[in-house]
């Protein structure tokens, strides 16, 4: 079986995050993904957040999987002249530095048009461009300026950031999108382009309900809110706690076990057409008959008071009781599932979700596949390079002799 992406050379200056999702997902797909990073000192990830010492950290391994890794100082004079030799070498070149850093380097998108017109250039930056465009943008810092942080969290306390890194993981994923397209682009246009993602843009995108709310404030109070009828709405759009982004009215309840599990919760959604079902099974047969329950609308004022009937039902189940009786019913929930219970589900290990991958310094440890299934390119997940592990390999390739590659050395190019 050939991997959908094969024969596609891909130039990784990435580095930390949402740059090496995206060449990651490449990779898996294919990809002869060649990452560059600096003598000596490599991606910074590979010395954080270290569980082994002086063993490549799980943030990189679990970043920079089936990759092959080569060192070049790509300010250096010699260090240049390899680098141009790799941008005619590769298909695309994909980079998440601070803005203008390639431009510092004399790698300008003219430049590298220049010297390879086919060539694909996909950068990742905090912002478009805007009053920001200079500013280094991390994570948590994209989740606040992209409209996450703002509208999650409990109603009347702090913004919160997500432990989803969608920032992050999120533009690497758009990247990724950007540059297949821009591949299927080339195919009948023969050129290249540039492919720009900003963080800012990518938590938006995912914040689209939020910037729907906002709109809907302008024809009255978001009645699906837990603000909603007695509380008070502001100018913006508000933090709605757990309640539900779409059309059914949804909420975290407890379960059995609660009191000594931080995992013991479910969420339930109240859906119209299954609420006959979930309200006999709480024990409310009641609702049914009753005007003041029975519709929708004359729920909406009442929906903390209705998820507390529904949690007390709960809260005599375990979660996975909750699900294995809510379902049948064709009432929507799901168990709040802990890290742990997620690394150790069977299922996610059958569908390559959860791998595990053994790693000659650190031994076996679990990463994420995959999440996209091709059915003719299977996903092979390998493990991650040694700093500089490719080099001598690669600098062959792209034509160098033994000599030529030794003398880079000497001179600290790689
Ligand atoms: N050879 C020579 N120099 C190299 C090199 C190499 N192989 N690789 C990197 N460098 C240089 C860069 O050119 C840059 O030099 P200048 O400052 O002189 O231009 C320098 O290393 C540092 O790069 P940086 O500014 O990108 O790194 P940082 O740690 O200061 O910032 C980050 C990190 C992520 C904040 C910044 O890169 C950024 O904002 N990137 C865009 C947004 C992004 O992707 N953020 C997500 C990161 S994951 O949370």
């Amino acid at each position: 079986m050939s991997k959908a992406l094969e024969g596609v050379r891909i130039l990784d200056m990435t580095h930390v995050q949402s740059g090496p999702t995206c060449t990651q997902l490449l990779a898996w797909f294919g990809a002869d993904v060649i990452k560059v990073e600096r003598p000596g000192t490599g991606d910074a990830t590979r010395g954080q957040l270290r569980d082994i010492p002086d063993v490549d950290s799980l943030y990189f391994t679990m970043l920079n999987h089936n990759k092959r890794g080569i060192t070049l100082n790509t300010k250096s004079k010699s260090g240049k002249e390899i680098f141009e030799k790799l941008i005619k070498y590769c298909d695309v070149m994909v980079e998440n530095f601070a803005p203008g850093a390639l431009d510092r380097m004399g790698f300008s998108w003219e430049r590298i048009q220049a010297l390879n017109p086919r060539m694909i250039y996909a950068s990742v930056k905090g912002f478009g461009p805007g009053p920001f465009q200079d500013c280094k943008v991390y994570e948590n810092v994209a989740q606040c300026i992209g409209g996450a942080a703002s509208t999650t969290g409990m109603i009347g306390d702090v913004p919160l950031v997500s432990g989803a890194q969608i920032g992050d993981s999120g533009t690497g994923m758009n990247l990724a999108l950007g540059i297949v397209t821009a591949l299927f682009h080339r195919t009948h246009s023969g050129k290249g382009q540039r492919v720009e993602c900003a963080m800012q843009d990518g938590v938006l995108n995912l914040c689209r309900v939020k910037l729907r709310d906002q709109q809907r404030l302008a024809h009255g109070p978001l009645t699906e809110y837990p603000q909603y009828p007695n509380g008070e709405f502001g100018a913006a759009a508000p933090r709605a706690g757990n309640s539900s982004g779409g059309g059914q009215p949804g909420w975290i309840v407890k379960c059995k076990g609660w009191e000594n599990d931080p995992d013991a919760y479910s969420y339930v959604i109240a859906q119209a057409g299954a609420f006959p079902a979930l309200a006999k099974v709480i024990g409310h047969e009641d609702w049914l008959e009753d005007p003041q329950w029975n519709t929708p609308k004359a729920r909406l004022p009442k929906l903390e008071e209705m998820f507390g009937e529904i949690e007390k039902w709960t809260m005599t189940k375990t979660k996975f009781e909750v699900m294995d009786i809510l379902n049948p019913l064709n009432v929507p929930c799901g168990p709040i599932l802990s890290m742990k219970e997620i690394a150790e589900e069977p299922s996610l290990r059958k569908t390559g979700t959860i791998v595990e991958v053994d790693h000659p310094e650190r031994g076996k440890y679990l990463s994420v596949g995959n999440p996209i299934k091709l059915s003719d390119s299977p996903t092979d997940v390998t493990r991650s390079p040694f700093l500089g592990e490719h080099t001598d390999t690669v600098l062959g390739e792209i034509g160098m002799s033994d000599e030529q590659i030794a003398e880079a050395r000497a001179a600290g190019a790689v």
